[in-house]
């Protein structure tokens, strides 16, 4: 398994739609390791493909604690079939926007229909954490940050940030 690189934005690459899976073959669950591996080493609770520069439909989530077993979850094509009205507030971060986090407003509960590693095709109800990180991560898959839902003020702020920093990284390693 591979440890992959994260884009950080504004990467243009994090702001295109991906593309739909053809197919959930060895090369797909390469990337699906791949990818699990990169979010726990981040670490993090969910990677969605487009964050590793890979324009298609997939993303991972593990909300399992330290102390508990892995508990990895691949969504292949995923669609949400089904949300509620009530909302709810997430303290959000993002690996693709480092050392930035915000309030972001979703719907409380979520159905997701989706294809999963084995390549069955799954449906299944989620709602608190795992609502918000499938809404966050499925965003990814369309180009859309978490930043994206706040106030252009706050959204500029932060992204003028992340270049200054990287500006800053790459004199400092001269
Ligand atoms: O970049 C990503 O999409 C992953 C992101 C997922 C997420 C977190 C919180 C709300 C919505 C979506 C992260 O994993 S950020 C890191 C993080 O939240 C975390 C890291 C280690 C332990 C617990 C949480
Ligand atoms: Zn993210």
């Amino acid at each position: 398994m591979a440890h992959l690189p994260i884009l950080v934005a504004p990467d243009p690459r994090l702001k295109l739609k991906a593309k739909a899976v053809e197919a959930v073959d060895a090369p797909l669950r390469r990337l699906m390791d791949d990818m699990l591996e990169t979010m726990y080493a981040a670490p993090g609770i969910g990677l969605a493909a487009p964050q590793v520069g890979v324009s298609k439909r997939l993303l991972v989530i593990d909300l399992a604690k330290d102390d508990e077993p892995k508990a990895p979850l691949c969504m292949v094509n995923p669609e949400l079939t089904w949300v509620s009205d009530e909302e709810n507030t997430y303290e959000e971060g993002c690996l693709s926007v480092p050392e930035h986090y915000a309030d972001v407003v979703r719907p409380a509960r979520v159905r997701v229909r989706f294809v999963d590693r084995n390549n069955e095709k799954r449906e299944i109800d989620a709602d608190g954490l795992l609502a918000t990180v499938i809404q966050h991560e499925m965003d990814h898959l369309d180009g859309v940050l978490f930043v994206d839902h706040l106030t252009s003020l706050k959204r500029n702020m932060i992204l003028r940030k992340l270049v200054k920093a990287r500006k800053t990284a790459g004199s400092d390693a001269l």
